[in-house]
């Protein structure tokens, strides 16, 4: 392939978000260099080089950086990286998806960010604007890449894009129609220099948006209303009954939600809802119903049935089986410390907790409430043991893991009948897994396994 002269983007990682942001500015007519630092994506380089994209496969060039016209890193590569930084010294342009996103949308678009429940919430949007004969393209951090539906753009009529920090990072123009904001809790502090960093780059959801957008919000989030004041956006926020405030358009009480929208009244039974169970459920519910409210008056029926239609998604408190009476979760997308803290409330007692794995800044000592309280002993797993260990030894028993089949015997052979065995483990995965994905698979994998040696 010959020297590219003009200029060009540089797309950096070739997982899914590179793969689809290469193929779709290759699309537009731009010159595009794709590069990954994994010698083993060679084979997906081939799908790129058929487009007449070059590639830099198995290291990343500091030349092919600085002479590129702008830069398009991967939402997981940090902006620290030192390519990067150099090529930004040089005054080399930093973009991502959601800026080239939205320079070819036309559609509307409800962005969904938040620590915990951004996939439950961005999933229960869908379902409950296809039961409103809508028809919603649903993707972003969830797994598919937004510029996917610019190549395939079949009938859909509007985005739903589940947002991460790492993208929102990236951005200066994304301005979508409805912004939701589900809750900000301790998270990759591997990444972002304090919390106060992070804290940012959640809210920055709302920058670029205008008295004609919508910001859906949790009142619960720290410094709510300092930070609501400069939005330009109209603010709906949601909160529960208990707090005493009554300025909100969803309040969220343990059985229902009472929508104030638009001079309406609506109120939601949720006590029936067996797949979105919990106080943060309702929330999730609550921010997706006002979202939706905000795309042309949907029925409230209609609304409805798409709440009831939602089914748990894999690896979120997913029941996996019981095994002489002893019960197994998978909650493997637990990332963080406020993820496992929603878990636990959902049981309340007699839990064996397996935990661990690759930290991000992760402060265990925020679990040491909830883990008195529910917690009959820790399985611990990972790079983290020892920082488990320390954190819980003086509260629980701490057991220790080498791999997922050992969590799963030794969770089991601590358990009574009644008891739960909860893979909920606060931190990433790729100490010992591909993705949570993955670590979800296996830990369901060896709990059959177990199953079958318990009937031999
Ligand atoms: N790489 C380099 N150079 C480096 C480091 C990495 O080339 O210095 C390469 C790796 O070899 C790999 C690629 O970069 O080939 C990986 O890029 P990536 O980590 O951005 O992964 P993608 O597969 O593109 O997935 C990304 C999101 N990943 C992250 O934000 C970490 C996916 O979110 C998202 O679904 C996907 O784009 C589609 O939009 C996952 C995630 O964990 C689910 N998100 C975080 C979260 O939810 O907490 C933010």
């Amino acid at each position: 392939m010959k020297e590219q002269t003009s200029p060009y983007f540089l797309v950096i990682g070739l997982g899914a978000s590179g793969m689809s942001m290469a193929k779709f500015l290759c699309s537009k007519g731009e010159s595009v260099i794709a590069t990954d630092i994994d010698a083993s994506r060679a084979c997906l380089a081939e799908e790129l080089n058929a487009l007449g994209i070059k590639t830099e496969i198995g290291f990343h060039d500091q030349k092919t950086f600085n002479q590129a016209q702008a830069l398009v890193p991967s939402p997981g590569i940090p902006l620290t990286h030192p390519h990067i930084k150099e090529a930004v010294a040089h005054g080399v342009v930093l973009t991502g998806e959601l800026d080239i996103f939205a320079k070819y949308n036309t559609l509307p678009v409800i962005a969904i960010t938040g620590t915990n429940g951004k996939t439950t919430t961005t999933t229960l949007i869908g379902d409950i604007l296809r039961a409103c004969k809508r028809k919603p393209f649903v993707g972003g951090n969830i797994g598919t890449p937004l510029v996917e539906n610019l190549m395939n753009k079949d009938d859909t009529d509007i985005i739903v894009a589940e947002i991460s920090s790492f993208q929102l990072d990236l951005s200066t123009a994304f301005r979508p129609d409805v912004g939701v904001l589900l809750n900000i809790s301790e998270d990759h502090l591997d990444r972002y220099a304090s919390y106060e960093a992070y804290e940012h780059s959640k809210w920055s959801l709302f920058k670029n948006q205008t008295p004609s957008d919508t910001a859906v919000i949790n009142q619960a989030i720290k410094g709510f209303d300092k930070k609501c004041k400069p939005l330009q956006s109209r603010i709906l926020s949601f909160s529960s009954y208990r707090t005493g405030r009554t300025d909100y358009a969803a309040g969220i009480g343990s059985k229902d939600i009472r929508i104030e929208f638009e001079g309406r009244t609506h109120i939601l039974r949720t006590d029936h809802l067996k797949e979105l169970k919990g106080a943060h459920n309702r929330e999730n519910i609550a921010a997706a119903v006002l979202a939706c409210l905000c795309t042309g008056r949907p029925g409230i029926h209609d609304m409805i049935k798409g709440v009831e239609s939602f089914k748990n998604l894999s690896h979120r408190m997913e029941f996996i089986k019981t095994i002489n009476q002893v019960s197994f979760y998978d909650d493997s997308k637990a990332t963080n410390t406020d993820a496992v803290i929603r878990a636990l409330e959902c049981f309340k007692r007699n839990i064996i907790l397996i935990l661990g794995g690759r930290e991000k800044g992760t402060d265990f000592s925020l679990l040491c409430r909830d883990v008195k309280k529910s917690v009959k002993a820790i399985v611990s797993i990972g790079e983290s043991k020892g920082h488990v260990m320390e954190t819980f030894q003086n509260i629980c028993p701490v057991i220790e893991a080498g791999t997922m089949q050992e969590a799963v015997e030794k969770g089991f052979a601590s358990a009574v009948p009644g008891d739960v065995v909860l893979l909920s483990p606060a931190c990433a995965s790729f100490d010992m897994f591909n993705n949570y994905a993955h670590r979800g698979r296996e830990f369901a994998a060896r709990v059959n396994a177990l199953e079958d040696q318990t009937n031999d």
